[in-house]
């Protein structure tokens, strides 16, 4: 069978990228949670506040979602995952190797395609190119976000950025836990106390992960490696039970508190 395209004008093209453009920013400019950082916290996050009706916008400065996981443990292209974690891949359809004493193995791209594919279908809406300069701070309160283009950023230039007003903010930014160090940092009489992550311990670093998964300041959620560069708490190498299970747990936590609004 021969295949004809139709054929279509620039102006055409062109429009239809603006029209949607415009009508996706118009709708995202108030959302229930603005999540930062689409690596496997957020976007484990992301799918379940989206699936249970809440409007969600993960903001990834990257023009790819999926974070430290594309390169798995130092380019060899796996990463390893305990259980009861491993019940989160499931949901996303990832599959698993059972390699024994609670530990499976999963392919290190099959897993953060599958993880943003689950959280778009589930109604999350992923922004890539965008970076998080600032929060917007109100009578001690975060209430959303302050935006820009990281290709702007990246190019030095001084353009002001634009906002997302949200209900609630989550730092998932991996490492360098950037929203809340940004908060702590431009706003001192706060006094948040940003400490940075410890070296190496895999099963300290994962075990304080789900309790460091909270509201930091009001508006404030930190998951996945910001929680534990918000409180301390080790780095743990590639095994990735405590990020999905932490996305998860922080999922949960604003679920109750929309509940109670
Ligand atoms: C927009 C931003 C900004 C910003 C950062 O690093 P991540 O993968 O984070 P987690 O916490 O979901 O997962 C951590 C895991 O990948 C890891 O690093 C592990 C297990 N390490 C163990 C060890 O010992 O090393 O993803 C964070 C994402 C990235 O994609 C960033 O580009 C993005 O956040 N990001 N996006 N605005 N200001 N800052």
């Amino acid at each position: 069978m021969e295949y004809k395209l139709k054929n279509v004008k620039e102006k055409d093209i062109t429009k239809a990228i603006l029209k949607s453009t415009f009508n996706m920013w118009m709708d995202i400019l108030e959302v229930d949670v603005v999540i930062v950082g689409g690596g496997p916290s957020g976007l484990t996050a992301g799918k379940y506040l989206a699936e249970n009706g809440v409007k969600v916008v993960i903001l990834e400065r990257h023009l790819s979602f999926g974070g430290g996981t594309w390169g798995g443990g130092m380019g060899f292209p796996y990463i390893t995952v305990q259980e009861p974690a491993h019940e989160i891949l499931k949901d996303f359809n990832i599959k698993l190797e059972n390699v024994g004493n609670g530990l499976y193995v999963a392919d290190s791209v099959e897993v953060p395609a599958k993880l943003g594919t689950g959280a778009i279908n589930a109604g999350a809406k992923i922004l890539t190119g965008i970076v998080v300069e600032d929060l917007i701070l109100k009578e001690n309160r975060v209430c959303g976000v302050v935006i820009n283009s990281y290709a702007i950023e990246k190019a030095g230039l001084h353009i002001d950025p634009i906002t997302i007003n949200a209900k609630y903010v989550v730092d998932a930014t991996g490492h360098d836990a950037s929203v809340s160090n940004t908060l702590a940092r431009k706003n001192k009489e706060l006094g948040l106390e940003i400490p940075g992550e410890k070296s190496l311990w895999a099963e300290k670093g994962e075990n304080s992960l789900l309790r460091n998964t909270r509201e930091i300041f009001p508006g404030l959620y930190v998951c996945g490696m910001a929680a534990n560069a918000t409180h301390g708490g080790y780095r743990m190498g590639a095994v990735f039970g405590g990020m999905y299970l932490s996305g998860k747990k922080l999922a949960q936590l604003i679920l109750e508190k929309l509940k109670r609004e």
